[in-house]
């Protein structure tokens, strides 16, 4: 275990402790209380969907009832029950229908959105249907294991009853529990042990310097949370896919093998490429068509450009699912002996770590950052007064907010192109296709929390997941 994460953890571990002491304190005080059931509303019971959670969590229902279910999130969502036919239809956002359980016995049943990867995104609740009766009614809102209470319950809770208690003990065991794994899963990274994106492709110099990079696209496993295995769109069984770089005006040959069940093709995303090499089949080149091998080739062009590559045939099944990577041309110019908003770039700043920063919201990987989702997001860790060039790129769907907690990001490029007046943040949008590079100076010892600011993709019920990471100082 290294030092910080020891530190770390028994930081983590002390703070568990005054938890600990708070809560025999408030056990102390507390009183019978009886709250908390969801009602068993007359009418057709409300569930909300949203990226990636079913609201509440645990839907109680009067046998011969139904459910009204609302998307109220940004990408098309369903409810399906287990073992049963009972499914919607893919309701866009905003979009509403009633799903009529009334075929059901009383008993519980597991209900999910069934859009590829969102079960696994978090898309997950427990339907319980009672027999009406008051007790059955009761034991259905007090039966313990069945998950934790959807946020929409908590303002019926007795903050001191013995039922809020319990829920609030699962909220925070929760909590505890991803925090701990994440930690650990922190010295499992510095020693080399996690399976990552974003490694360097070393190529292969032709006769005439030409550099050659050889891909494959193939479905693979790859393990988004831990124990959480998926079957990802791949090149070369990495998610994101392997970094390539190159220098300014050197020429490339890319060959690509397809390995998938459909057509692909590859498109260099901000990157000066000649029209028949832009990777838009078929309009600048045929589908590369399952077990064909194709092969890209251009010059770099003359200047610094910092790029993605990913798949833009069927885009929306394909890079969603994990085809896609880190194109860079060269190194992005920075604003050295320059003081930004109070913080000064050295003449001869000298950069320690550059890290892509790759944000992923849909498909089988889903919130994600650099192909994981948290606890196995892996953290950014440098000394202090280390220098780091991050790079964030989006490959999503969806804007997301990327904030970094104390540390000074200064954002010197956008999609690679040089900014004539840097400038300082703590939180910046990154939309889909987008590319900005941040120089951020590691100031203060600590384990600094670093996630998107939609806090839905961030946090869920069962504590922090999706797009959380942090950067650990030393
Ligand atoms: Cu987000």
């Amino acid at each position: 275990m290294s030092p910080v994460s020891q530190s770390l953890l028994s930081r983590f571990a002390v703070v568990t402790s005054i938890f600990a002491l708070l809560m025999v304190g408030v056990v102390a005080a507390t009183r019978p209380d009886g709250g908390g059931s969801s009602a068993v509303a007359a009418g057709p019971v409300p569930v909300t969907l949203t990226e990636f959670a079913i609201s509440p969590n645990r839907v109680v229902v009067t046998q011969g009832g139904s459910l009204s279910i609302t998307n109220s999130g940004s990408q098309a969502h369903n409810v399906a029950i287990t073992d049963t036919p009972l499914v919607t239809s893919d309701l866009s956002g905003g979009q509403t229908e009633t799903l009529d359980v009334s075929s059901l016995e009383p008993g519980e049943y597991e209900i999910f959105c069934a859009v590829a990867g969102h079960l696994e995104a978090g898309m997950v609740g427990t339907l319980v249907v009672t027999d009406g009766s008051a007790a059955g009614d009761q034991a259905a809102g007090g039966s313990a294991g069945g998950g934790h209470a959807g946020h929409d319950d908590l303002a019926s809770l007795d903050p001191m009853g013995e039922h809020a208690q319990r829920i609030n003990k699962e909220f925070e065991d929760a909590m505890s529990a991803g925090v701990q794994t994440y930690l650990e899963y922190a010295d499992k990274y510095a020693a080399g042990e996690v399976d990552k994106g974003n490694r360097k492709l070393e190529p292969e110099i032709l006769e005439d310097g030409t550099k050659k990079f050889e891909l494959t696209a193939a479905i693979t496993d790859w393990e988004v949370t831990p124990g959480n295995i998926v079957k990802a769109w791949t090149y070369n069984e990495q998610v994101p896919g392997p970094w390539i770089r190159i220098e300014p005006g050197e020429k490339v040959q890319i060959e690509l093998t397809n390995n998938l069940p459909i057509s692909t093709d590859i498109h260099w995303h901000g990157i000066s490429v000649p029209f028949e090499q832009d990777g838009v089949a078929p309009i600048t080149q045929d589908y590369i068509r399952p077990g064909e091998t194709y092969t890209y080739e251009f010059t770099a062009p003359d200047h610094p450009e910092l790029g993605m590559y990913h798949a833009h045939m069927h885009g929306q099944v394909a890079i969603v699912n994990g085809l896609f990577a880190v194109f860079q041309v060269g190194d992005v110019d920075l604003p050295r002996g320059r003081t930004i908003s109070g913080v000064e770039i050295p003449a001869d700043l000298q950069i320690d770590q550059e890290l892509p920063i790759v944000v992923n919201d849909a498909g089988v990987i889903g919130m994600s950052i650099n192909g994981k989702g948290f606890p196995l997001t892996e953290p950014v860790v440098a000394k202090q007064g280390e220098w780091v060039l991050m790079h964030f790129y989006n490959e999503g769907l969806q804007g997301h907010p990327m904030h970094l907690h104390r540390q000074p990001q200064i954002v010197v490029a956008k999609d690679g192109f040089p900014l004539e007046a840097p400038y300082r943040m703590d939180t910046i949008w990154v939309s889909p296709g987008e590319r900005y590079s941040v120089l951020v100076q590691a100031q203060e010892p600590g384990i600094w929390a670093f996630h998107c600011h939609i806090v839905s993709h961030a946090e869920s019920d069962d504590g922090l997941f999706g797009m959380v990471t942090t950067m650990i100082v030393e």
